[in-house]
């Protein structure tokens, strides 16, 4: 009877603890059953909101009515009249979800603050962008490209539709609108009709979410699925045969979003492989689409063949900006936020500053490819307010996310990752927030349940955390010394025989006796910084006026030179890597006080990544302070 009782004790805590595996994200509503919800209208996105309210909202009467004279497609407006009975209202039904998760989002903030927040609800409730969209990296074979929290949920032929249905409202729940399936290293077979006929089932499930499917095409696919002999853009039966392409789409996808495109870079195919422009190449696809709605999002991210010999960060605008006029309406660029590769940190990209007649929007990284994948926590809200303290939102026409999503049972590997996928979509929907105020209402959501708490102190663990990667990593303005391929671990001065030497770590840090980093200036280096609008372009090119934290992107200092407290290079080096240890340190004293707010399993699992997040942190600074050690010490005897 004992080991009975015993074993059913376990068994329920087991249950308990698989409640807070992390798969509920920032959705943890009890089922209440309690408010009286009525809707003017119904439709399948309608009755999710109803649904939704019915069994989570506290206990009010509350009205959905739907609004042709209001202006925004996909806004709401929430309001409460004199009974206290809440009314949403919106044009069109996804406004009315968005209104309901809105709803949902505040009363549970409330309660995990201890007062009611409706009052505070803007009258009208928008979102800033119109495309606000994850990338998915994933490939056919269930494998993602720089994914860390398992395979694809996107499981060809064996589609899981309950899960597939939890991330579709997960995103609807913070208003992103647009997922592409499939990775820009893409397949051509994600276009043949078995696959598209999956893709189908998969829009058909996201359709009620407010969800538009896109996917990444191989610009090749013609001519690697046998049906032209060239993929040459100009030739009419390459061109025909995207036409058809699209036709046979939009018969399945009424409302398919359109095509993103990785072209002539990294080995991808692309128009210049028939001497035609990145233009030409999109304009091609553009024509197909047009008839029915659908757009092109033609990456930027290009470092080819053609530019042998020119910095990598100049390579993008070196290859658009003459193109500009020339692209389609219905194109739009999409470019990384950094011009390298979402380095922890960047200056933003300057083809933001230089391409004016063609739209474009900005690609962040939500998966932490070179921030500790899914292994560090590192809240990348900073990160990407910085990149719009920079580039004017209004400059933008839309915003994308690479997605951190995996089948892992808490989605993101790391249980702070969700915080990624949370903030992006609140940027997306208004890039004006604060950071710190998304990572305040995600801590709430997430680990206070809905109940009053005191995790104040992890906001600003949050907050401190991109700035301790950065430290501890590459401070001061060093970039991609990371190990070769992986991304993950410290590989300063690194050089590889198979490897062209503008892909190795030495490259970029160019660390010798003299001193360190990549001397970008117009007057002795490549020039990089003349890309830049003004006051950018004068003061990132001068030693004195650049920013400390940018020094090593845009020159080659002195292991001796004056920095501004005084100090030279060499030691604020190797404060800023002491520094970052410190803060992860740091890091671990606050969760280690925070174990009695916090569910067993979360915490534990936070804490196991922190401990193995301090030991790498130690590496970083250890193995690059070994290795410019080796110069600055030598350059200081001389
Ligand atoms: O960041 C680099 C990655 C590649 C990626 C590429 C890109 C999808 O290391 O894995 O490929 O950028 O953005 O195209």
């Amino acid at each position: 009877m004992k080991k009975i009782l015993l074993s059913l004790f376990a068994m329920m805590l087991a249950m308990c603890a698989a409640a807070e595996d992390g798969h509920q994200l920032w959705l943890r509503y009890d089922t209440l059953n309690q408010a009286k919800v009525s809707a003017n209208r119904h439709s399948p996105t309608i009755d999710i909101a109803v649904n939704e309210l019915k069994t989570f909202a506290s206990g009010q009467q509350i009205t959905l009515k739907i609004d042709r004279s209001l202006p925004d497609d996909e806004g709401f407006n929430l309001q409460t009249d004199s009974k206290q009975r809440i009314v949403i209202s919106a044009r069109r039904d996804i406004g009315l979800l968005y209104g309901a998760y809105s709803l949902l989002e505040r009363q549970h903030l409330s309660a995990a603050n201890g007062q009611c927040q409706l009052s505070s609800v803007p009258a009208r409730n928008a979102p800033y962008y119109n495309l606000r969209l994850l990338n998915h990296w994933d490939n056919l074979d269930g494998s993602i490209e720089r994914g860390y929290a398992g395979e694809s949920i996107f499981e060809w032929f064996h589609l899981d539709k309950n899960l597939i249905k939890e991330y579709a409202r997960a995103n609807a729940s913070i208003g992103i609108n647009g997922s592409v399936l499939n990775n820009v290293n893409a397949s051509p077979k994600i276009l043949t009709t078995d696959y598209l006929n999956e893709i189908k089932t998969i829009a058909d499930i996201l359709r009620p979410y407010g969800i538009r499917v896109y996917l990444s095409i191989n610009f090749a696919s013609p001519m690697a699925l046998g049906d032209t002999p060239t993929a040459d853009p100009l030739d009419s039966g390459v061109a025909a045969w995207w036409k058809k392409k699209a036709d046979e789409i939009y018969r399945l996808i009424p409302d398919f979003g359109g095509f993103l495109v990785k072209a002539n870079s990294e080995g991808q195919p692309g128009p210049g492989d028939y001497h035609r422009t990145h233009a030409e190449g999109a304009n091609m696809l553009a024509d197909a689409l047009q008839p029915h709605g659908g757009i092109v999002m033609w990456r930027c991210f290009v470092y080819a063949t053609n530019h042998v010999g020119e910095d990598r960060v100049m390579q993008a605008v070196s290859e658009f900006k003459p193109l500009e006029g020339q692209f389609r309406s219905n194109v739009i660029l999409q470019t990384k936020n950094g011009p390298l590769d979402f380095q922890p940190r960047e200056p933003y990209s300057p083809i933001f500053d230089q391409m004016k007649l063609t739209p474009n929007m900005v690609e962040l990284q939500i998966t932490q490819e070179y921030l500790g994948q899914s292994r560090h926590l590192v809240y990348l809200g900073p990160l990407w307010q910085e990149f719009f303290s920079f580039v004017n939102p209004k400059s933008l026409r839309g915003i994308a996310g690479v997605a951190n999503i995996g089948k892992d049972r808490n989605w993101c590997g790391h249980h702070f990752s969700q915080a990624n996928w949370y903030a992006f979509g609140r940027l997306a929907w208004n890039p004006f927030e604060e950071s710190e105020d998304i990572a305040r209402d995600w801590v709430a959501l997430t680990f206070a349940n809905g109940k009053q708490s005191n995790l104040e102190v992890l906001v600003t663990l949050m907050q401190n955390s991109r700035e301790a990667c950065v430290n501890y990593m590459m401070p001061l303005g060093l970039h991609h010394i990371f190990e070769f391929d992986h991304h993950y671990g410290p590989c300063p001065g690194g050089t590889r025989p198979d490897v062209p030497t503008v892909w190795c770590p030495a490259h970029y840090d160019q660390a010798d006796s003299l001193g360190v980093g990549f001397d970008r200036t117009t007057t002795t280096g490549t020039g990089a910084t003349a890309q830049y609008r003004e006051p950018y372009a004068q003061m990132y090119n001068s030693l004195e006026t650049c920013p400390e934290e940018l020094l090593l992107w845009f020159h080659h200092v002195p292991w001796t030179y004056r920095m501004k407290n005084g100090q030279t290079l060499w030691q604020n080096l190797q404060a800023k890597y002491n520094e970052g240890v410190g803060e992860v340190d740091r890091m671990i004293y606050i969760w280690q006080q925070l174990r009695p707010q916090i569910d067993d399993q979360r915490w534990r699992e936070v804490n196991d990544r922190l401990q193995h997040q301090l030991e790498n942190a130690r590496e970083w600074r250890n193995v690059c302070l070994d290795y410019y050690g080796s110069f600055a010490e030598k350059s200081a005897k001389e």
